[in-house]
């Protein structure tokens, strides 16, 4: 209020009219947008009520009269004139005739009449109060919606009403209606009267339920909010801290009549039900027995998809990514994505022989990609669907990062062509964390998708679980409030109200960019699958399921009862579709072969032959010429842009990095930028992301500088390499690794032509994105027949830190390799190298050498299929001032060693060897140390494997036949029951045909990774050195 006294103090000298220009430029933006010029016809109080809470609404009525004065009632007309005109206070006022009508017709006919004085504060205070009223409903309408298509549950799950609504829903009954409105008006929470209901109000400019009107009847208002909150929608969203969004939604809800839908789009949407419903029934009639996890309860999802597809192809969008869990997708792919019926039905015949190599997976995981036309917006339209474990909500940021990747590649900068639907589980939805991980990526600017759709699949049970036992939220939907999303609760069975919010949530990402979540308050006919008896622990909810009619059947009757369709024409839809599916069915058994290849959700076109084989089974030399080195080097040493201050300390890690060019020599960051940057050179893009990459967790990298000076500016050095290179991203991630690392290798699907690598900030870390290795990554191929050319980058060793960010657990990677440690390979097999490389899941490197590391990363591009790659990376060797290579090791012919053999004075005399040391990684720096330290070099060799998997047995075949005299060890400095031992111990043996002993110099076995104490971390690695190098250690167990 002191505002508004200030306001119109200062104006005192002007006229209304001369003032408008100044204050309307003053209001919010968001209001101009908005703000209709509406009528406030509603009577000025006493200058009295000028304080506290009535502000906000004598400032709106000020605004509104400055900016025409008779937009408002005559009565504050000539309440801002006198004031203006410098009336004292308390004398300003002239009050009208109180409006008690009631109709809105009467509110035409009323004249206010000024010379009368009215209770005018009380009038006041019950327009505030019905806007308050009015704001409660916006903001918890939603908890009376009847969203419960069983009307057992309360979808909140609380059954009370909120103190501050009054609700006339069927959750109540007239009597208790009445005490409701009671408690709320004579005297209590609003402070409005029974008889206040006839009176008619001015509506606030933040809602739209007046439609035409500007003023309503308190009972009109309330029906209005009811109907536009309290129905089979309940809109959540007073959460969003934007205005403009916020009326937005309210304009699509608020606004009288609006949900409407023409005769043929409800026949659309019947016909699409009919599709939904027969096609749950098919399978059920053909496979009785078969687990399909149907859609029944829930057969609306199939029309909801479908038309945020058609809005969204409307609005420009020609490829949707969707990712979902088991329960609907076979409907989803049959009736959405439209898979041949055939291609589902053969999937039943489990005599059928699969054609691919892999291990395949069950139906209901399947991916798939389909390019069609839209038949209602006769547009192209891509649909893929993302493959996807049993693990729920783990394919969420795996879809997020190939709808990111498709959106890149196609320059699609701001989501309008390429976005991404999610569906999801009431359960899983609100307790699997990567849910919320995923939403946190959604805004962030590397990782952005420009809006996702969820549609959750709410059908109030988590396989026998209650939802009370289940969430501590209200709503299982919870989890998106924190990015501001809009959630649009609604009846599944009220297939309209579906289809508007459908309409809406995809108006909403196309307008917005933003997440939306549509949550599908359903059932579940059955049990969890087809096999499962539901009325074992949900007695009650199971039998009113039994009495509850299919959505079906219920929208065919109120069509019919409309007229809208005739009984014969429903009848004729369902036996159209029945045919189809009988005709698919009988297609289906000519089907010899399965094909799991058509399940493929991400073709590489042009990566594969026809056939999808690769086109080479070589891999040209990773090397590269001098000038392309020291061009790199050159750039890498250098800030390529005028006028930018870097810090003083980077100043001198480059100078150092331009004597390493000088030198002709690389360190770890360099052989990286070397590596980085000639596939950009060809085309590659390049992107790496994980927590701080940009600079390095230790300060080693500097892909991304900072001007000192300048605020938020930046330069990346490596996208100033060479005209038409490739893009580089490189981009510091959210602090998930769940989230992000599946994420990027959806990133990493989208095409084989990128370089794509995750960093995990220690190694160890990788365990919280476990599902996301054990699930795709690992067996991604076998199940899916999908390549994937991921990099995982995982800082390892016992720097003497303590046990965590010790140890990357290289013995998970390795065991989970699928190489035979017992069966030796055809090693005279053409390109055994390739072929091996081929065959495997995945392959687990730990470099000694930056060169090595160089020609691995562009090893990972030049091969001509794609698998994912694990690299164990230094700390300390990052620094080392051994851990360095030469030009020499990195220029055309040469390539990735997956052995470093022993090359120093014990390969010369290879029969005196006492003893061959095979190790891996940094540890090899401090073997060599300790064996000149002992001036052993002549007896003792010592050869890395730097390829772990797969195994080079050809390589270390060689080795052992060089050394006959040797014995053979192997020497780690992780735990015996961790590292590398328990995978190389086994397939040494079978190299050499179970010939020696193969003996194990290395740490005891310990529950952690590494000590919490730096002497003892040291004391074991001297106990591990010892051994290594005592030639009688092994004697007493031979
Ligand atoms: C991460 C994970 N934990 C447990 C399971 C086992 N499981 C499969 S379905 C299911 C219930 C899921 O309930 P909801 O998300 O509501 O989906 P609905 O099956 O009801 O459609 C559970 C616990 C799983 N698949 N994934």
């Amino acid at each position: 209020m002191f505002h508004l006294r200030t306001c119109a103090a200062k104006l005192r000298p002007l006229t209304a009219s001369q003032t408008v220009k100044t204050f309307s430029q003053n209001r919010p933006a968001a209001a101009r947008t908005f703000g209709q010029i509406r009528c406030y016809t509603a009577p000025v109080a006493a200058e009295p009520f000028l304080s506290g809470t009535s502000s906000n609404y004598v400032e709106e009525m000020y605004y509104a009269w400055l900016e025409n004065p008779k937009s408002v009632h005559k009565s504050w007309d000539i309440f801002f004139r006198n004031t203006n005109a410098g009336a004292p206070p308390g004398t300003a006022y002239q009050s009208p005739l109180p409006l008690s009508l009631g109709s809105l017709s009467a509110v035409a006919r009323a004249q206010p009449l000024v010379e009368v004085q009215p209770n005018v504060d009380k009038l006041v205070e019950d327009h505030l109060a019905v806007q308050s009223l009015i704001r409660a409903y916006q903001i918890r309408g939603h908890h009376v919606a009847q969203l419960d298509p069983l009307g057992i549950l309360d979808a909140d799950l609380d059954s009370s009403v909120p103190a501050d609504i009054i609700s006339s829903t069927d959750k109540l009954d007239l009597a208790v209606f009445k005490e409701r409105l009671r408690m709320l008006t004579v005297g209590g929470f609003y402070g409005l009267d029974e008889s206040d209901l006839d009176k008619v109000f001015h509506l606030p400019t933040t809602t739209f339920i007046g439609g035409q009107e500007s003023a309503l009847p308190l009972r009109e208002i309330i029906r209005r909010l009811e109907m536009a909150y309290c129905q089979h929608i309940g809109v959540e969203f007073m959460f969003i801290n934007d205005l403009e969004q916020c009326q937005w939604i309210r304009q699509k809800f608020e606004t009288p009549g609006i949900m409407q839908f023409t005769n043929e789009e409800k026949r659309t949407l019947l016909a699409r039900l009919v599709r939904s419903t027969r096609f749950e029934e098919f399978l059920q009639r053909k496979w009785s027995s078969e687990k399909r996890f149907g859609l029944e309860g829930c057969e609306v999802l199939i029309p909801a998809l479908k038309t945020i597809i058609d809005k969204s192809s409307e609005n420009g969008v020609d490829y949707v990514i969707m990712g979902m869990p088991h329960r609907g997708r076979l409907n989803v792919l049959a009736n959405v994505i439209r898979k041949e019926l055939e291609q589902i039905f053969c999937q039943f015949d489990s005599k059928l022989e699969a054609a691919d190599e892999g291990s395949g997976d069950v139906k209901y995981h399947l991916g798939m990609y389909h390019r069609r036309i839209n038949r209602v917006t006769d547009r192209n339209i891509t649909l893929s669907l993302v493959a996807n474990p049993s693990h729920l909500e783990a394919a969420d940021p795996v879809v997020m990062g190939k709808t990111k990747a498709e959106q890149f590649y196609c320059g699609d900068t701001e989501g309008k062509k390429v976005m991404s639907i999610l569906l999801h589980g009431d359960a899983a939805f609100a307790g699997q964390g990567i849910v919320y991980e995923t939403f946190h990526l959604s805004d962030l600017p590397s990782y952005t998708t420009h809006g996702t759709v969820h549609v959750v699949v709410n059908n109030q049970i988590g396989f026998t679980t209650d939802p009370r036992m289940a969430r501590s939220s209200p709503y299982p939907t919870d989890v998106a409030r924190v990015v501001n999303a809009p959630i649009f609760h609604v009846n599944a069975d009220d297939p309209e109200a579906v289809m508007y919010v459908c309409k809406v949530a995809a108006e909403w990402r196309s307008t917005f960019h933003k997440d939306v979540v549509v949550d599908l308050v359903c059932y579940r006919r059955n049990g969890h699958n087809e096999m499962d008896e539901p009325m074992f622990t949900q007695p009650l909810m199971y039998k009113q399921i039994r009495k509850q009619k299919p959505v079906l059947q219920k929208y065919a009757e109120v069509l019919v009862s409309q007229g809208v369709v005739n009984q014969p024409e429903y009848e004729e839809e369902i036996s159209k579709y029945d045919k189809i599916c009988e005709e698919a069915f009988t297609r289906s058994k000519d089907e010899k072969i399965l094909h799991i290849k058509h399940w493929l959700d991400s073709p590489w076109p042009g990566f594969f032959t026809l056939d999808g084989q690769p086109r080479s089974m070589t891999c040209p030399s990773t090397g590269l010429t001098e000038d392309i080195l020291t061009h790199i080097g050159n750039v890498a040493s250098s800030v390529p842009v005028e006028n930018f201050t870097i810090h003083g300390g980077l100043s001198r890690i480059l100078k150092t990095r331009g004597e390493l060019v000088k030198n002709r020599t690389v360190d770890w960051a360099l052989a990286e930028y070397m590596a980085f940057g000639s596939l950009l050179k060809e085309g590659i893009h390049i992107r790496l992301s994980g927590q701080d990459v940009e600079r390095g967790t230790f300060s080693h990298r500097h892909h991304v500088l900072h001007d000192q000076n300048v605020d938020k500016r930046t330069c990346i050095p490596m996208n100033h390499l060479w005209p038409g290179q490739a893009p580089y991203t490189v981009c510091n991630s959210s602090l998930s690794e769940y989230g992000v690392l599946g994420f990027e290798l959806g990133f990493a699907m989208a095409s084989p032509n990128a370089l794509v690598l995750w960093e995990a900030q220690f190694g160890d870390f990788h365990n919280t994105a476990q599902c996301i290795i054990d699930q795709f990554i690992c067996p991604g191929q076998a199940k899916w027949v999908r390549q994937n050319g991921i990099v995982l980058l995982l800082p390892h060793g016992m720097e003497g830190m303590g046990p965590e960010h010790s140890s990357a657990r290289p013995e998970r990677f390795l065991q989970m390799c699928n190489d035979d440690p017992d069966v030796l390979p055809d090693l005279k097999e053409a390109n055994f190298d390739i072929n091996q490389l081929y065959d495997c899941n995945w392959v687990v490197v730990n470099c000694s050498t930056p060169g090595n590391f160089f020609h691995v990363l562009r090893r990972q591009i030049l091969l001509p299929f794609r698998k994912p790659l694990i690299i164990f990376t230094p700390k300390s060797l990052l620094r080392h001032p051994e851990a360095r290579s030469s030009f020499d090791e990195m220029l055309p012919g040469t390539h990735f060693q997956r052995v470093i053999p022993e090359d120093g004075p014990a390969a010369q005399n290879p029969e005196n060897v006492k003893r061959l040391l095979f190790c891996t990684g940094k540890v090899y720096y401090d073997l060599t140390r300790e064996r000149k330290a002992r001036d052993m070099a002549e007896q003792v060799a010592v050869t890395r494997i730097e390829q772990l998997s797969p195994f080079p047995f050809d390589l270390l075949l060689q080795e052992v036949q060089k050394y006959p005299s040797a014995e053979l060890a192997w020497c780690q400095e992780e735990h015996k029951n961790q590292g590398y031992y328990d995978y190389v111990k086994p397939r040494l043996r079978t190299t050499i045909n179970r010939a020696k002993p193969v003996w194990y110099a290395g740490r005891d076995p310990a529950a952690a990774p590494a000590t919490g104490n730096k002497k003892t971390h040291l004391t074991e690695l001297q106990r591990l050195l010892d051994t290594a190098f005592d030639l009688d250690a092994f004697k007493k167990f031979s």
